[in-house]
């Protein structure tokens, strides 16, 4: 009797539909799920995430086996845990010697690196599928990227719209317009606050990982009392109807917009669902459509909500793999500094920087501006090493997988690819954090001040880092033009500047080793 097929079905799979389910025999399949040590330790992942991942596998298994499937399930505890998923699918084909292994590629390098080998390692017959559940295929991104020195997000978007047909009226656009971020820029008004989104309390299975976590992670960054994730497809929908009832209208104007104490805005909060695979991100943004088409929300708003994940989401995957390994290294701006310890602890005077730290800390998230402008504006300014930055980022966040971090780190947020990704590093000083943000008024610091005692350090960081690179930055027609502005200063004041950044610099306390990898 040849054996049944093995369905090893990862953390990040948890979609009904996945390719290696498809077709198949219900009675002629065993699907392998894995709790492993190296997953949750390979870096010293947010306990938040641990538990949302564990805790959707376990509930996903349930799932599988109601609806009728055999669900081989290895927890974290079992003491025969080999610790890593080449372990444990050694330790599943010796129980139940499968006549084929099918597996969907992981969305790691680093994994798909280890499933590679399995061919070779393993008696059994191998197959290895694509993931369907992205709209662009590898092969198709490659093709796109072949014929270019840059890879700018906006055209790739526009083949994606094109391809899905989301938001066209015909061959043109609808509304006239690719893009609506001019009208998506606005200032948070004063006592700006969005409708709370739905929260999830612990259920038994949730309650019991939180414990398994505590007990085994218990040292790891970040709050465990506050998870609040959704962990099954029915939670994760009711957190989408949510966002498209409550607040999807105002998404779009108030994208880039952050207020002390207001985590959420009126961000979807959907990654870590659509990451984990329990929301398919196409039907996301086909309900996005509908509620423009019904009149419920401007285009704006979702023209902006489509392009994040047809646009961003699936160039960012598409770069991730275009460019590895050699993006886990580059460091075109030679930024060798340690992050500082407040990444951590977050215990630091700049009001900007410590509320999002504690968001970060509280609920392993923070939203996308307050990502890019303050936590990775700083790093930039500052010269942060790519490497310990991409750790922390990695560490810190519960939608946090290496393929959609990776490349927002390196090559968006610190222009560590010499600018394939970006037409110019992303530095703002303080009075553009002002701008878009109520954090200065509850801070020691004041942005309208640029250098010496009670300056916003944004301010003679920013001009450090073009000092810095003007080399490279000068030649940049997109950045360039700042030089004059930095010449006609004078000399007395660029000494200012200089001399600012750096006493500010100095006074940096680097964090060390052992937070992000043991
Ligand atoms: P919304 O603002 O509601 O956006 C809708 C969806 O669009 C998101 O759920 C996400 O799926 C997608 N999206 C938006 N921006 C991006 C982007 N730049 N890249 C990829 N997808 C995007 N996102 C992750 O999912 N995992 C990460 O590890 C991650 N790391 C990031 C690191 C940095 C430095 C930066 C600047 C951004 C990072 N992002 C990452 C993108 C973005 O910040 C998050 O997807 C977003 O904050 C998630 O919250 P949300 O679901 O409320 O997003
Ligand atoms: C993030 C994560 C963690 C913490 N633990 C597991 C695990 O024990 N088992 C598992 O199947 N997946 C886990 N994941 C998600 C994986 O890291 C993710 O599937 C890989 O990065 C492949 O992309
Ligand atoms: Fe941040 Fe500077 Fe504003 Fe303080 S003054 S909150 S450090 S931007």
């Amino acid at each position: 009797m040849p054996g049944p097929v093995l369905v090893p079905i990862l953390g990040d799979q948890l979609t009904r539909t996945l390719a290696s389910l498809r077709g198949r025999a219900k009675d002629d399949t065993i699907v392998l799920m894995m709790e492993v040590s190296d997953e949750a330790t390979y870096v010293r992942h947010h306990k938040q995430k641990i538990v949302l991942v564990f805790s959707a596998m376990r509930h996903f298994a349930e799932e599988l086996r109601d609806a009728g499937w055999t669900v081989d399930y290895v927890k974290l505890d079992d003491p025969d845990n080999a610790g890593s998923f080449t372990g444990e699918v050694a330790r599943a084909i010796e129980r139940h010697a499968p006549r084929l292994v099918s597996v969907v590629e992981a969305g790691e390098w680093r994994i798909r690196h280890d499933m590679e080998e399995w061919a070779d390692k393993f008696a059994s017959e191998i197959e290895i599928l694509r993931d369907g559940r992205f709209i662009c295929a590898q092969a198709e991104f490659d093709e796109w990227a072949e014929s270019r020195d840059t890879l700018r997000m906006e055209y790739f978007y526009r083949e994606m719209r094109r391809k899905t047909g989301l938001l066209m009226d015909g061959d043109r656009p609808e509304g006239g317009e690719w893009n609506y971020d001019s009208e998506n820029r606005k200032p948070p008004k004063d006592g700006l606050s969005a409708p709370e989104r739905p929260k999830f309390e612990p259920d038994e299975t949730t309650r019991g990982v939180i414990e398994l976590v505590a007990d085994r992670f218990g040292d790891h960054f970040g709050s465990l009392e506050s998870f609040q994730w959704p962990v099954t497809r029915d939670e994760a929908e009711e957190a989408a109807d949510a966002f498209f009832a409550e607040r999807i209208e105002c998404f779009g104007p108030y994208q880039d917009a952050m207020v002390a104490g207001e985590d959420d805005l009126f961000h979807s909060m959907l990654s870590t669902s659509i990451n984990l695979g329990l929301l398919d991100p196409l039907e996301l943004c086909q309900r996005a459509e509908n509620a423009y088409r019904d009149g419920k929300a401007p285009l704006n708003s979702v023209e902006g909500f489509i392009r994040q994940i047809i646009g961003w989401r699936e160039y960012v995957r598409g770069f991730y793999w275009h460019q590895m390994p050699q993006l886990q290294k580059a460091n075109a701006l030679n930024a060798q500094r340690s992050l500082p310890e407040f990444y951590w602890t977050g215990e630091t005077d700049m009001a900007c920087l410590a509320d999002c730290i504690r968001s970060t800390r509280d609920n392993a998230h923070a939203h996308h501006i307050q990502r890019l402008m303050v936590l990775g504006n700083f790093c930039l300014l500052a010269g942060i090493s790519p490497r310990e930055v991409q750790d922390w980022y990695l560490v810190v966040y519960a939608d946090a997988y290496e393929w959609v971090e990776l490349p927002n780190v390196a090559a968006m947020i610190l222009y560590a690819d010499g600018g394939t990704m970006a037409s110019k590093p992303y530095a703002a000083s303080g009075n553009h954090i002002n701008k878009m943000s109520n954090y200065c008024s509850g801070c020691k610091y004041s942005p309208h001040k640029k250098t010496g005692e009670g300056a916003c350090p944004f301010n003679p960081l920013y001009w450090h880092f073009m000092h810095r690179h003007r080399e490279r930055l000068e030649k940049n027609h997109r950045i360039g033009r700042i030089y004059a502005t930095w010449d006609r200063m004078g000399e007395r004041k660029q000494v200012e500047y200089l001399e600012s950044a750096e006493v500010f610099l100095e006074s940096l306390q680097p964090a060390g080793e052992g937070w992000a990898r043991s």
